[in-house]
């Protein structure tokens, strides 16, 4: 393309990181298998280069280790002790060179995607080009669905789906966990009989409850996601067969070469990218077209991002074989305020590309501040 061999000669100069810890509070609390969700803590990265320009990353890693092994915390330490010194190491003249760099370091994938999503942005706007044609995307708008949490009651879950249908997402993701499956999914079913739906077992069950998760597929379910242990590859291809709904690794698949073995495996027929968790654009890219190649169809998972993390998440969907509405949902799904403008927004379960360079959102940093509890910013060394 064009503007990326435009890029080659150019070298990225990053001057400061700063760090900010920030704290938002959801809407409403998300409960998932493993727990619920009320405040939101994160950190913001941005990058500024020697012209003043600013890259914006958002770590998706949650203050409790539950969904993985990472956390805000571990995430600030690996940031502050080790990626943002090799960031400063020696010259950048792209971010697909980070993932290298950053291998020394192993796994905190979440933590090396802040950092390579903050140049990624920076990079896109030197370019004067959108994150997502930086990329190589080519969607204009994306689909996406709404993923919800487990509710007290299934009336609360109906209505909460009633809801979201009506706005138009394109499909309705339901968290289950043992106790709150079989029943749960067919009163669904029978109050929606025609609504794209799927199920996110967060790793809840084990191949004992191959008979519980037969049981789901008599709803047509679109895929259950991440059914066993969020680390494995192996009993899923045990699974897959004794069931009709296809699976859909999510916690399980943390790069390229997972996404590989479990496609050769056999461990599911759908992928889940989401950026954090493989560690950064680049690889979720690099896992995107190995399903393109394998007829895999992915969709952009969501981690309750805030806006910088949600825009990162839209220009990665432009890739043509995200081929599955997302959880991308809207900004106010998630906050009364949003720190980018415009917020993100949903239309007919669709949402509108930004064409501005980078990701396309301005972020608002009067929001920012409010929101940051504490920050740092790293100097690159003055070089001699
Ligand atoms: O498994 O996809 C998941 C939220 C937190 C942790 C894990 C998951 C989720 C979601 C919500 O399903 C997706 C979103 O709306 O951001
Ligand atoms: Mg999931």
């Amino acid at each position: 393309m064009a503007a990326a061999e435009r890029g080659r000669g150019m070298t990225i100069n990053i001057e400061y990181v700063i760090l900010r810890h920030l704290q938002m509070e959801l809407k409403a609390p998300f409960t998932t298998s493993f727990g619920t969700f009320q405040t939101k803590e994160f950190i913001l990265v941005e990058v500024v280069d020697c012209d003043g320009v600013s890259g914006w990353g958002e770590s998706v890693a949650f203050s409790v280790p539950w969904y993985s092994e990472e956390t805000v915390k571990t995430n600030w330490h690996m940031l502050e002790e080790f990626l943002v010194p090799l960031l400063f190491s020696k010259p950048l003249r792209h971010p697909a060179e980070l993932p290298e760099r950053f291998a020394a370091i192993r796994q905190n994938n979440m933590a090396k995607a802040a950092l390579e999503g903050a140049v990624w942005d920076l990079y896109a706007k030197r370019l004067g080009v959108p994150l997502c044609q930086a990329l190589g995307g080519t969607k204009k708008e994306i689909e996406v669905g709404v993923s919800i949490g487990i509710q007290p009651t299934v009336d609360d879950l109906l209505q909460v789906i009633e809801r979201y249908v009506a706005q138009g997402y394109r499909r309705i993701k339901v968290k289950i966990k043992p106790g709150w499956d079989v029943d749960v999914i067919r009163d669904v079913r029978r109050a929606f009989p025609d609504v794209p739906l799927m199920a996110d077992a967060n790793s809840a069950y084990t191949l004992a409850d191959a008979k519980r998760l037969q049981a789901l597929d008599e709803f047509g379910l679109m895929m259950i996601e991440q059914p066993l242990a969020a680390d494995d590859l192996v009993d899923h291809v045990r699974l897959q067969p004794l069931l009709k709904t296809p699976i859909c690794l999510d916690e399980s698949i943390r790069s390229y070469d997972d996404a590989r073995k479990a496609l050769d495996l056999g461990s599911c027929r759908i992928i889940n990218i989401k950026i954090g968790r493989v560690g950064g654009l680049w690889e979720a890219k690099r896992i995107h077209d190995l399903c393109a190649e394998r007829g895999v169809p992915v969709w952009c998972g969501g981690m309750l991002e805030a806006g910088v993390g949600r825009a990162h998440n839209i220009a990665i969907t432009t890739l043509e074989n995200f081929a599955l509405p997302g959880d991308t949902a809207a900004s106010s799904h998630y906050w009364e305020r949003d720190i980018i403008t415009p917020e993100v927004e949903v239309h007919n379960g669709l949402i509108r590309v930004p064409n501005a360079p980078g990701i396309g959102y301005d972020v608002d940093r009067r929001q920012v501040e409010r929101y940051t509890q504490f920050a740092k910013l790293f100097h690159r060394a003055p070089t001699a």
